[in-house]
């Protein structure tokens, strides 16, 4: 019998998340992860590459799992786990780093914008997508919900496959990306792309005065009255019909304007935050301990085939 397709999708544990991670990766995931078998990961040692404070990181570990139930993950349904649980995550990392050359490393827009913005060129940051490869091809993943800014890391992990498959024999999917429209870039408060490190977000889970502060200072460069921002950001929450009718009738209100999105975002958001409150230290524990011991089992397994094909076992 033919198996289920697989989906994959993760987010790293190195801040708060934002409404840009919520449209562009989780809830595509949310949408789609019933009709797989899905596998959903808290990217800990990516976070590694920005992260130096142990109990920081130790802290966006325990949150983002709440995030994930919170936005409406059933953990009986996904595989649910931490990356740094499943060692063959980076030893199979290891052997897609000699497989690739540096020169098609160095051309990642990821690593440069990084790097451009200030953040330390350290090894890991620059080898990333070949980890990312690893996550991916690991369980033989079909699909993979992300944002627009991750499609050439997954273009990465089709050459990782086929550089294996070409060297040792044919023995990793190539994966897909799955980038829905809208929402693959979701403008942040300053009208550039939504991102941790730009500080320029809009927190999902904060608190109704945070969302209320970001909200109110989102950039209003607007054409004919419309500022366009707002309207983009307004965009993922209401129907385009709606919303048009919204923002005919208060041309040049923004302040009215940025209040109606703070109720659309407090609506989506507030039941949300009810069930996040809900989850224990404990809860978080059991749910990331039942995740590493399937997606290990399912690891160890890919990683014995890995390992005969490329000589190592004896
Ligand atoms: N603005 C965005 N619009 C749509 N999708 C987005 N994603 C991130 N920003 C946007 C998607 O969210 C997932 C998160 O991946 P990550 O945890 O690896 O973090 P990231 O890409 O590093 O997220 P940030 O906030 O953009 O952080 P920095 O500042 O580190 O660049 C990915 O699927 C991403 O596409």
């Amino acid at each position: 019998m033919a198996h289920k397709q697989r989906l994959l999708t993760g987010l790293q544990p190195s801040g708060t998340l934002h409404i840009g991670n919520y449209f562009g990766a989780l809830k595509p995931f949310v949408d789609l992860y019933t009709e797989y078998e899905s596998y959903l990961m808290v990217v800990d040692y990516h976070a590694l590459t920005t992260m130096r404070d142990p109990e920081a990181l130790r802290a966006a570990i325990f949150n983002i799992v709440r995030d994930y139930i919170a936005v409406g993950v059933d953990p009986s349904r996904v595989v649910l786990f931490k990356q740094s649980d499943v060692p063959q995550h980076t030893e199979l990392a290891w052997i897609f780093e000699c497989l690739v050359t540096v020169p098609f490393l160095m051309q990642a827009h990821a690593y440069k914008d990084k790097v451009a913005k200030g953040l330390e060129a350290n090894a890991g940051l620059f080898n990333y997508p070949m980890l990312m490869a690893a996550d991916i091809l690991l369980y033989d993943t079909d699909i993979v919900p992300v944002g627009e800014d991750q499609r050439q890391h997954i273009e990465y992990a089709r050459e990782a496959a086929s550089k294996f498959n070409n060297a040792f024999g044919e023995i990793f999917t190539p994966p897909t990306e799955k980038i829905f429209e809208g929402v693959g870039v979701v403008p942040g408060i300053d009208g550039k792309k939504m991102s941790k490190s730009y500080g320029n977000t809009i927190p999902l889970f904060g608190t109704r005065e945070e969302i209320t502060k970001a909200v109110m200072g989102i950039v209003t460069d607007s054409t004919g009255g419309r500022p366009e921002t707002v309207y983009a950001i307004h965009a993922l929450f209401r129907d385009a019909q709606e919303l048009d009718v919204l923002y005919e009738n208060n041309t040049n209100n923004y302040k009215a304007l940025k209040e109606a999105l703070i109720e659309d975002i407090e609506a989506v958001v507030a039941p949300m935050r009810e069930v996040r409150n809900s989850i224990s230290d404990d809860d978080v524990r059991t749910i990331l301990a039942n995740g590493a011991a399937t997606a290990g089992e399912r690891a160890a397994e890919k990683m014995q085939e890995v390992k005969a094909r490329i000589g190592v076992t004896v």
